[in-house]
């Protein structure tokens, strides 16, 4: 792979990608207009990477940044389900009409393949588990709706227009540079920065909800490996997680232990759009392009608190 975009490239995962792809000698361009990305997760990168300040919104942006490009790894969003409730309208102006002009770029560029990160947020609550590609969609949030239509504007696109666009649906990811410092931001982030700050922890619902946490390394390298792969997956749905779900109590349990944390944790009812149990089939990303998890979620915890 050699010039490559990154929406989204201030962000938790843009960043990481941005550095693996770096790494690998991929000439990198990438666009942040910095409503959840920061400056900060660009640390070491700055110099290494062609970087725009602009929204996925803006036509004419994403056609300039997608020019000359041959991959697209698309991680702009607002990934929050309680801020999708909160600013459904917000969110999907971001979440879905930033894709679709993104999808506008990649085909006028006539790009080779475009990675979308889509979410597991689609499956909703459907009480199967694990959750396999095959289950029809049943988003129960403004953002598993906006994410699940993306999906099918990919596909619309690899349909109608031959591109070569593929979705990820990430299961709960998380790691170094990830923000704990928003009510939305991903529970794990919250809870490391809290115990690490003495201060107490808060549960929503009773602590048996479940979730495929995903250490951040396996989504970049499902990213590289199904840009890269010979195997046709233009307009398909791929999950991308463990394999193993681990409960809210149990990751207190770990993160306490790790941090030396000695207070306690409080409990309070389950916020709105919250699904309950979250584990993931990976077979299928598996078979077909090779994905394997090179790290489980206690190496990744670890990883993330040693860098906190
Ligand atoms: C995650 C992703 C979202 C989407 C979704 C798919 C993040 C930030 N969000 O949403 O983008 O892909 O998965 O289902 O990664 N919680 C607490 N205490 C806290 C914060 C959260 O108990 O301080 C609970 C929360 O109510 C939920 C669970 O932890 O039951 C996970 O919350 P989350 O915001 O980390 O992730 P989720 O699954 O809502």
């Amino acid at each position: 792979m050699s010039r490559i975009l990154i929406t989204g490239v201030a962000g938790f995962i843009g960043s990481s990608l941005a550095r693996a792809l770096t790494a690998e000698g991929a000439t990198v361009r990438g666009i942040d207009n910095f409503s959840t990305g920061k400056l900060d997760n660009l640390e070491g990168l700055r110099n290494r990477i062609e970087f725009i300040e602009g929204d996925v919104q803006d036509g004419k942006a994403m056609e300039s940044a997608c020019a000359g490009c041959e991959y697209v790894f698309h991680q702009a969003a607002i990934p929050s389900v309680p801020l999708s409730v909160k600013d459904p309208v917000g969110t999907m102006d971001s979440n879905l009409m930033g894709t679709l002009q993104v999808l506008e770029g990649a085909r006028k560029a006539g790009v080779r393949r475009l990675m979308y990160a889509a979410s597991s947020a689609a499956y909703g609550d459907a009480p199967e588990q694990p959750k396999h590609e095959r289950m029809l969609p049943a988003p129960c949030s403004p953002y598993a709706v906006q994410k699940l239509a993306g999906e099918h504007l990919i596909a619309s696109y690899a349909h109608c227009y031959g591109l070569d666009a593929v979705s990820l649906r990430y299961f709960n990811i998380f790691g170094p540079r990830q923000d704990p410092g928003s009510p939305y931001s991903g529970v794990l982030a919250i809870f490391i920065a809290k115990m690490l700050a003495g201060e107490t922890p808060v549960i929503y619902g009773d602590g048996s909800t479940s979730r495929d946490f995903t250490y951040i390394d396996n989504v970049v390298a499902a990213n590289l490996r199904v840009a890269k792969t010979s195997a046709k997956v233009a307009g398909k749905v791929f999950n991308v997680a463990t394999g193993k779900s681990t409960t809210l109590l149990e990751a207190y349990e770990l993160i306490k232990r790790a941090t030396g944390y000695k207070g306690d944790v409080a409990f309070r009812p389950e916020r709105e759009g919250d699904i309950l149990h979250s584990l993931a089939d990976i077979s299928l990303a598996r078979e077909t392009f090779g994905y394997e998890v090179v790290a489980d979620f206690a190496s990744g915890l670890e990883k993330t608190i040693a860098w906190c």
